[in-house]
């Protein structure tokens, strides 16, 4: 629309400028032909009555001058008749010439100078006058002037209506010239370009389009129409040849999973039901600054995942509407299609108070819940007022997922993480018939650590209220199994790992999550040279390892970099040809515990680049932001190791994204014994990131490892990674959560 303004508004403009130019030619000739008009006129006039005038004036007869100029006074629009005796002074004059009119004629004193009749245009007062003035003669003698004043205004006002009346008509002829040009460009260009556009998107979205026939003649785009048609008709072929390939591949379960297969799966095995996923954390946030709104995917294991499985299988997802311009890019239920660029699922945000915020998720979410799944030597802090706060939110998110999913029948609902536990009894309490499984993407502690909950028998009922609780290891199921046979009666299947309570049974699995294998190494990709990557950041040294985390107690991080410091004392050959680059995402900030840990990794940064720093050379760079994963990307691809140091985590995401970016199979992955990943990616070197020394023999034997041994670990791992992707998870669970009930 903005630019078939500036069209417009640039054909107008030279509109107007021919037309400013026309009138202002037309109004000069017309002043021109009046002023000479009146010039001629008053001459005529001063020529007749110059007759009767000159004998009266030279037999000094004052009353036969004052009859005759008073008679011609009246005419149409002369203003006053004067004569002047031959020092330029006033001898006798109309009635009503004003004394300032006959003061200022200088004209008088001209024609008497010259002898010759002069003319003047005058502007006195505000009146605009038209003076001639006429030497009067006795014989060869000048013994006055005879001057006669007419009224010019009216010159003025036709220029006016000239312009005026010029004006007038521009502007009709831009309203009529404006409606012309965007009624064209509209019918012309834009429809059919949003037409093709649309075409385009309807058909990459894999929906079905009404293509144009590529040879329907006669309009502007035809032969661009033409080829976007044939591109389109290939586009949707290609998709449904890869989309029946999928769907042969279903029964042959040995064969990689990949966004078509899930897609043609979940049709197949849902018939079209829709899947609802709810989590605290949005996959874009929206955010102004200076009036500039963009959006960012935030950096969470969750959002990596769920993101992928919605965009295979599209479907509805709430979440908490968190950025300052969300509600200005959502509709009037909080919803908007989604990803901005290329829809494929529908996002719908739930707006939560300020209050709200501080108690649910930041109180009992991260001060509570937090702490207690993950051994990381943080207190949890319960307190009463976050936990009913906690308990009105997942009110709040039942309350709107049960609004979307009134007219559906058995739908299938996927509930995410510890800040939900409640939610999964809610629903099914209101609709029986919801199918729902219920994730904690965070480990499950002991059944004594757990304990110490005050309100821990509500958590549980409320996440036994899901059909399939999921957790990422088995370890963690069986931590779970553990604390319901603790905490409350219940009849345990430890065969078939399923909890019975009134009536209702829930299976607990384990589905270890994963990336979008495919996504992460995409094929014919541009190569990248180490150098160049790490040269922008800055970093010039021939061995680089790589940290890429939340900045987050539970990732280890002062722990790693005591791990470095021990490998840096050890190792002096390394100074100045080592640098470890820690990419850490700011999270959770409004909470003190972890303003003050950021605090701490920067100081510890410091304080190992003091030790050991030169003038050219820091060994640790700290990169305090968060990276897209097209960024991240050339990082992994390009270090010579990645070092994960969870002191405790469900899965951990960043293991698995450098595995899969690492095509050429090169590369060291060091990964904590406590990372859920450890559990299957047993080619890495696995460490006890508690322990400085085991992390520091970690480093040197990954800058040491020979080609061959890294290939070996490293295809074994993207052997595991490409095997288990997130698509595999996504139909794993989804499949668990469909076939209960
Ligand atoms: P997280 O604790 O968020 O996830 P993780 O699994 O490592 O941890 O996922 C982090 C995600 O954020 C990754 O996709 C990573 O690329 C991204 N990320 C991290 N740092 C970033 C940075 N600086 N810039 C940009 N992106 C960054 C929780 C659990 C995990 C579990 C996941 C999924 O804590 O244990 O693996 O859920 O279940």
């Amino acid at each position: 629309m903005k630019q078939t303004f500036l069209v417009a508004l640039g054909a107008i403009a030279a509109i107007s400028l021919v037309v400013v130019g026309f009138t202002y030619d037309e109004a000069s000739k017309e002043e021109l032909r009046l002023s000479a008009d009146l010039q001629y006129r008053t001459r005529l006039l001063a020529d007749s009555l110059i007759e009767s005038v000159e004998p009266s004036f030279i037999n000094n007869s004052t009353t036969t001058l004052e009859r005759l100029i008073d008679r011609f006074t009246d005419r149409e629009r002369v203003v006053g008749l004067a004569v002047f005796d031959n020092k330029a002074a006033l001898v006798v004059g109309s009635e009503g010439l004003q004394d300032e009119v006959t003061r200022e004629l200088d004209v008088v004193q001209t024609a008497l100078d010259s002898d010759t009749p002069t003319g003047e245009f005058l502007t006195i007062a505000t009146s605009s006058l038209y003076v001639l003035a006429q030497p009067l003669h006795q014989g060869q003698t000048i013994v006055g002037a005879f001057v006669a004043i007419q009224d010019a205004s009216y010159i003025n006002a036709q220029t006016i209506v000239i312009w005026r009346t010029n004006i007038l008509r521009l502007l009709v002829q831009i309203i009529v010239f404006a409606a012309a040009v965007i009624a064209l460009l509209w019918f012309v260009i834009f429809r059919p370009l949003r037409r093709m556009t649309e075409t385009v998107k309807t058909a990459r979205a894999g929906r079905a389009v009404s293509l144009p026939h590529p040879s329907s003649p006669g309009t502007f785009f035809a032969p661009l129409a033409s080829e976007i048609s044939k591109m389109t008709t290939s586009l949707v072929h290609a998709r449904s040849a890869a989309s029946e390939e999928a769907r042969l591949r279903l029964e042959k379960l040995d064969t990689p999973w990949t966004a078509e297969r899930l897609k043609e799966f979940t049709k197949a095995y849902l018939k079209d039901r829709p899947i609802f996923v709810v989590s605290n954390r949005e996959p874009y946030i929206h955010t102004k600054t200076k009036n500039v709104i963009r959006y960012s995917v935030p950096p969470s294991g969750v959002i990596t995942a769920l993101s992928a499985t919605l965009e295979a299988c599209g479907g509805v997802w709430l979440a908490h509407g968190s950025g300052n311009a969300d509600k200005e890019t959502a509709d009037s239920e909080g919803k908007l299609e989604v990803p901005p660029d290329d829809p494929k699922y529908t996002l719908k945000r739930i707006w939560l108070t300020a209050k709200e915020i501080a108690g649910y998720y930041v109180g009992f979410a991260n001060e509570a819940l937090w702490p207690l799944s993950i051994m990381a030597h943080t207190r949890p802090v319960f307190n009463k007022e976050h936990w009913l706060d906690y308990r009105r939110v997942n009110g709040k998110f039942a309350h709107a997922l049960l609004n979307e999913i009134k007219e559906i029948s058995q739908p299938i609902i996927l509930v995410q993480d510890y800040h939900f536990a409640l939610l999964p009894q809610m629903i099914k309490n209101s609709r029986p018939d919801a199918q729902v499984g219920f994730f904690w993407h965070i480990p499950w502690p002991s059944a004594e650590a757990f304990s110490v909950c005050p309100w821990r028998k509500e958590l549980l009922e409320g996440m036994l209220g899901a059909d399939v609780v999921g957790f990422n290891t088995q370890q963690f199921c069986n931590n779970f199994i553990d604390t319901v046979g603790r905490e409350m009666e219940s009849q345990i299947d430890y065969e078939r790992f399923t909890i019975t309570r009134e009536g209702h049974q829930s299976s607990i699995k384990a589905f270890p999550i994963s990336v979008a294998f495919s996504n992460m190494a995409p094929e014919g990709e541009r190569e990248v040279t180490p150098s160049a990557i790490f040269g922008e950041l800055g970093i010039k040294t021939e061995f680089v390892g790589l940290g890429v985390d939340r900045l987050d107690y539970a990732k280890g991080i002062l722990e790693r970099f005591k791990g470095i410091e021990f490998f840096l004392a050890d190792n002096p050959t390394y100074h100045g040809r080592f640098t470890f680059l820690q990419i850490a995402a700011p999270s959770r900030e409004s909470i003190p515990r972890y303003r003050e840990h950021a605090a701490a990794v920067i100081a510890e940064a410091e304080r190992v680049n003091k030790l050991f720093g030169t003038k050219t050379w820091q060994p640790i760079v700290f990169e305090h932001r968060t990276y897209s994963h097209e960024e991240l990307q050339p990082l992994y691809k390009s270090a010579d190791f990645c070092l994960i140091t969870s002191l405790h985590d469900g899965m951990n995401l960043v293991a698995k994204e450098f595995v899969a970016a690492r095509s050429d199979n090169g590369g060291v992955l060091i990964l904590s014994q406590f990372a859920g990943a450890a559990r299957d990616m047993g080619s890495a070197l696995i460490i006890n990131p508690y322990s400085a020394e085991e992390t520091a023999n970690a480093i040197t034997k990954a800058l040491t490892m020979p080609g061959a041994e890294q290939k070996k670990r490293m295809k074994r791992l993207r052997g595991s990674v490409r095997d288990y992707n997130i698509y595999r998870w996504a139909a794993e669970f989804i499949k668990a959560v469909a076939s209960q009930g």
